[in-house]
């Protein structure tokens, strides 16, 4: 199979929901390339068709925002990678952490790559299921006070972010939530970055995110997103990042 084709089967493989047991015929070493998130770096499938988020994020906007904007950064992740990893197998969790010592354009389509991942898998279909009682939701009521504060807080950081950038909600080094911004592609894994942690939710801020339904309106857009947010996928995240 080529390298291609190859790397398709595993993806569908894993979001088929195969056995554990199918899953360990294939190739170890394939398997940890596609767990680590190694090169050649490829897009996740979106877990939802384009029109899904309707009416919150219209089609149109999903299908240029995951078919253009987040597949150049993949490519040029990918172009970076090919002269800069210097054949060597390297995570892109670990080059973000060190992106200090890497190109531009390494830090930005680096970047880019892992936050539209992240971004996509952390919507669905708006359902009106809000976040359910668990770790996640005790941790944030630590943190915040309330649910309702930890809104206001990610939309403050959202609606403060000058130009391009993203919100996020990231765990710390103590193991604590916490809410802050990031401009261009950076985020909190990145050692250039003054908030660091791991990023469990991810809020795009772009312009190009939400400008063909909402124009100027970030506002709208980053109330409308809370109705998208895809909890269980974040919980998942916080219970692994912790
Ligand atoms: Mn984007």
């Amino acid at each position: 199979m080529k390298s291609n084709s190859r790397r398709k089967f595993i993806i569908n493989s894993l979001s088929g929901g195969l056995a554990a047991g199918a899953l360990s015929t294939l190739p170890d070493s394939l398997l940890a390339l596609e767990l680590n998130q190694a090169t050649p770096f490829s897009q996740t499938p979106l877990p939802y068709g384009y029109a899904a988020l309707e009416p919150l994020i219209d089609a149109m906007t999903m299908e240029i925002h995951y078919t253009k904007h987040a597949a150049t950064y993949t490519k040029n992740l990918n172009e970076a990678a090919s002269s800069e990893f210097k054949g060597a197998s390297i995570s892109l969790e670990d080059a973000l952490k060190n992106i200090s010592t890497y190109s531009p354009k390494m830090r930005n389509n680096g970047g880019g790559h892992y936050n539209h991942e992240l971004f996509w898998k952390t919507m669905k279909a708006p359902d009106g299921m809000g976040l359910h009682e668990g770790a996640l939701k005790n941790a944030m009521i630590k943190q915040f006070n309330s649910f309702e504060n930890f809104k206001k807080t990610l939309s403050e950081s959202a609606m403060t972010r000058f130009g391009s950038g993203w919100a996020w909600l990231y765990v710390d080094q103590k193991n604590e939530l916490q809410i802050g911004s990031t401009p261009n592609q950076d985020n909190p894994l990145m050692d250039v970055s003054p908030i660091k942690g791991t990023p469990i939710l991810g809020l795009d801020v772009w312009e190009h995110a939400y400008y063909l339904k909402y124009q100027n309106r970030r506002v709208e857009y980053v109330n409308n997103w809370f109705g998208l947010i895809n909890w269980k996928v974040v919980e998942e995240n916080f219970l692994k990042a912790r």
